[in-house]
């Protein structure tokens, strides 16, 4: 049965059979106190305003039986999947893989690469490890999809402009329509965050639609 979710640029027509929630990055480092994002000056608590949003949109979809799909930024231990250039990118004292305030820094099996306990994932939703910024990139996210049947993604996470806004835009460019729940991303940077929702929305909804918690919420009830 279709519905639709209320979003600019215009409603979005979606059918939760063929629908997905996927989180971005919801990853200690990005947004605890004393984790890396932290250690690089940012203020985690622009991040941790989107936590309480996708909490619920997490809620609504696990009730309502929606493939449920979380992402988590890093590499494997040896670092065999990090380009050397994203290693050396900002030429920081203690960047990704080395050992930082919550064990190395995007490094799998880590205590800050973990997703934060409130958005822990459960039994049977797939973790997608990616090595990018876009999730598509070097994963099996887009095989998981297509033998879901999904053709629609709820997307909420972490930072709206740098591994949402890059996941999104893969996903369009693969056929999937993404409506992006402004109130459950977040980035470190406010003009951003607003641009970044901005961008997805544009010229009709170039990349996909952007709509509020509340709204996506209701859609998944009505
Ligand atoms: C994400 C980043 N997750 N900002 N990573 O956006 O480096």
């Amino acid at each position: 049965m279709a519905t639709v979710i209320k979003a600019e640029p215009y409603d979005l027509p979606f059918d939760p059979r063929t629908t997905a929630l996927i989180i971005i990055d919801m990853q200690r480092d990005f947004l605890e106190p004393g984790g890396f994002g932290a250690m690089l000056g940012n203020d985690v608590s622009l991040l941790r305003g989107a936590i309480e949003p996708c909490e619920a949109v997490l809620e609504a979809a696990r009730r309502h039986g929606l493939l449920v799909l979380h992402t988590r930024e890093g590499h494997s231990p040896d670092m065999s999947d990090c380009p050397p250039t994203k290693q050396a990118r900002g030429a920081l004292e203690c960047g990704i893989g080395d050992a930082g305030p919550m064990g190395r820094i995007l490094v799998r099996g880590e205590p800050g690469h973990d997703i934060i306990p409130e958005l822990y994932p459960m039994a049977g939703e797939p973790v997608i490890d990616k090595p990018g910024k876009g999730a598509f990139h070097a994963t099996d996210l887009e095989l998981k999809l297509r033998n879901r049947g999904i053709k629609t993604l709820i997307v909420c996470g972490v930072t709206t402009e740098v591994c949402v806004n890059t996941t999104v835009r893969e996903a369009n460019d693969r056929g999937f329509e993404c409506v992006v729940v402004s109130d459950a991303t977040g980035s470190y940077f406010p003009e951003f965050q607003r641009v970044g929702l901005e961008m997805i929305k544009a010229q009709g909804g170039i990349f996909g639609w952007v709509a509020p918690s509340d709204a996506v919420i209701a859609a998944l009830n009505a």
